[in-house]
């Protein structure tokens, strides 16, 4: 998915990360050395991208539509009942982490480059919001909120909106 100039940037920030984790050693700075540490890690991971937004607003069909193809599950009663994050992985299987996230894993060339972070819609359990919060939105690269199109103004989805651009 990445086209070759992406990947050779990708290469030279390796190489400079790597150089400044060494750096980092060198000097005997140990929180420096942990955080530099924990990027370079997390740069050869795929990019991570969580969607989040109220019930039925439609986040999984827009990863569908975004990735034109049927990734996650879509239905007009509540659907995504967990925090599900969708990897590459072969054969198909389903993880259950616990009982508020599960790890789906799908031989869909796509996930090698990108993972996918589904979420339930959170209107009411404010549980949710902090493992989504705390767990995902950190650690993530792209979050996209999802408004319903029929009624964006509703204030609990600006209340959910705010809570997580505040974080
Ligand atoms: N008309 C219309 N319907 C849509 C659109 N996007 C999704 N839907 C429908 O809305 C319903 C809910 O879609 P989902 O994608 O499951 O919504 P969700 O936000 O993932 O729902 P939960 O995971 O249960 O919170 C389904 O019946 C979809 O077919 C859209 O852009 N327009
Ligand atoms: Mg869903």
């Amino acid at each position: 998915m990445l086209n070759q100039r992406t990947q050779a940037l990708r290469v030279r920030v390796e190489d400079a990360v790597k150089d400044l984790h060494s750096l980092t050693q060198a000097i005997g700075h140990q929180e420096l050395t942990a955080t530099v540490g924990e990027l370079r890690n997390r740069m050869s991971e795929p990019y991570m991208f969580v969607i989040v937004g109220e019930v039925k607003a439609g986040k999984s069909s827009f990863v569908n539509a975004l990735l034109e193809q049927e990734i996650c599950a879509v239905a007009p009663q509540p659907m995504t009942d967990t925090i599900q994050q969708i990897l590459f992985g072969e054969p198909p299987q389903t993880v259950v982490v616990n009982p508020y996230l599960k790890k789906i894993f799908l031989p869909a060339d796509i996930l090698r480059d990108i993972a996918i972070v589904d979420t339930p819609g959170t209107n009411s359990i404010v549980e949710r919001h902090q493992e989504i919060t705390e767990g995902f939105i950190p650690a993530s690269d792209l979050v996209i909120f999802v408004f319903e199109a029929k009624n964006p103004y509703r204030q609990s989805a600006w209340d959910f909106f705010e809570f997580i651009h505040a974080d």
